[in-house]
Formats: structure tokens, C-alpha cells, sequence
């Protein structure tokens, strides 16, 4: 069962993503290999190219049952489809100030560096707003710098992994993969991903530009 519907999985990304490395690392953790299907032009407004996805985004997972679109919904599809189940603490269990704000954090400082790339592509790279998101961004680093310590001793115990850290990691690593800005400024963040690097699902999805 768990094979025959892996093997009707298609996932639209790219393997310079961190929105589909997220995905990407659900799916090893639950020990499926959606085909990868490269959006090659981010600069499409064709829905067909980003698997029917209006919001012109990736990631998308096409299943048999249907598209599901975001790194969040891809990540839950696949936990649920694992063949052996997966502990994953999704971000509604993140109760406190302390762990909901470095989910939002997180996810938005995936989002504005998707923007200051995209900028670039469209040739904006002068625009003023730039400065913000760039200021915004080191803010939220810095936050989750000097927080990510506590932040993973307050979560649940009971747990293989969670959205958040998977998020993080691919936030971070992709700061560096794109040289968005310089990590050292925020050096327990980087102990985290070395600690989180050693999981064979980041292992095995290490970002580089599709051919
Ligand atoms: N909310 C979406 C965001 C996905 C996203 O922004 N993906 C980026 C690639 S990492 C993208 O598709 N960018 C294309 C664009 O901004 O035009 C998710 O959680 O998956």
C-alpha cells in the first residue's frame, strides 16, 4: 500500500529551495522518494509549471488523491503517507510566546529572503525596501540566535522531529548556500545546524542548482 502510493508522488521544486527542502527532508524522514520534478523559470506565471499552483510557488506535491500546495502541506501529506509512523510536532502544538514566535520567525525569515532572491531576479536589486528586509532579516536571525537554545529544550520530548526544526535548519543553510548574509554573526544558530546536519534526511538533501 505505502509503496503503491509513493509511487504516484511527484513533487515540483527545486534542489536550491529551502521551502522544498523542507519538504524534501519530510519526505526522507518518512522514508518516501517523490519524484522530483524541477521548475526550472521562476519567473513563470504559468499555474502548469508550479504543478497548478496559483500562488506561482514551490513546493507542490501531486498525489493521486490530488495537489497540495506549501512546504506545510507537502510535509503533512508525506508524514502521512510514512510507512512507519513519524513523531512530528506541527507548528499549532507550539503553545508558549517563546516557541510560536520562533516558528513565525523562522517561516517569515524563509519568506523575505525568498523575496530579496526574487528581487534580484527581476532586477530590483536597488530598491530602498531592500534595506528593511535586509535589517528585518538580521533582527530575525539575531532573535533566533540568541532564543534557539531555549527554544529546543521547550520542545516536546516525545518527538522524532519537528516542522520547526526542519524549517530552521533550511532557513539557515540556505543563508549560507545563497550568501544572503554572512552566518557568523549568529553562532548558535550554526551549532544547531551542525548538530541537525548529521540526520541522514539533511544528509541527503543537500542544496545545489539543478542542472
Ligand atoms: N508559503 C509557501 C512559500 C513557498 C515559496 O515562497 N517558495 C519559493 C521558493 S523557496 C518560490 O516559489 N518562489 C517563487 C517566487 O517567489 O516567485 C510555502 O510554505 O511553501
Amino acid at each position: 500500500m505505502a509503496l503503491d502510493r509513493e509511487a504516484s508522488l511527484v513533487l515540483f521544486g527545486r534542489s536550491s529551495s529551502h521551502f522544498t527542502r523542507v519538504a524534501r527532508i519530510f519526505a526522507a524522514e518518512a522514508g518516501l522518494e517523490p519524484v522530483l520534478r524541477v521548475v526550472r523559470d521562476l519567473r513563470s506565471q504559468d499555474p502548469n509549471d508550479y504543478g497548478g499552483n496559483p500562488a506561482l510557488r514551490i513546493p507542490v506535491l501531486e498525489t493521486e488523491q490530488g495537489v497540495w500546495f506549501g512546504a506545510l502541506n507537502v510535509s503533512r501529506e508525506l508524514v502521512r503517507r510514512a510507512a512507519r509512523p513519524v513523531r512530528v510536532v506541527w507548528p499549532e502544538a507550539l503553545d508558549t510566546p517563546l516557541l510560536a514566535n520562533a516558528q513565525e520567525l523562522t517561516l517569515q525569515a524563509m519568506a523575505t529572503e525568498v523575496w530579496l532572491i526574487i528581487g534580484k531576479l527581476g532586477g530590483a536589486a536597488d530598491d530602498p525596501s531592500r534595506n528593511k528586509a535586509f535589517a528585518s532579516l538580521r533582527g530575525m536571525l539575531a532573535w533566533l540566535d540568541r532564543n534557539v537554545a531555549e527554544v529546543l529544550a521547550g520542545l516536546p520530548a516525545e518527538r522524532d522531529v519537528s516542522f520547526l526544526e526542519v524549517a530552521l535548519y533550511c532557513l539557515v543553510t540556505h543563508l549560507e548556500f545563497r550568501e544572503i548574509v554572512p552566518t557568523s554573526p549568529y553562532p548558535e544558530l550554526r551549532k544547531y545546524c551542525e548538530h541537525f546536519a548529521r540526520r541522514p534526511s539533511a544528509e541527503r538533501t543537500p542544496y545545489h542548482f539543478d542542472p
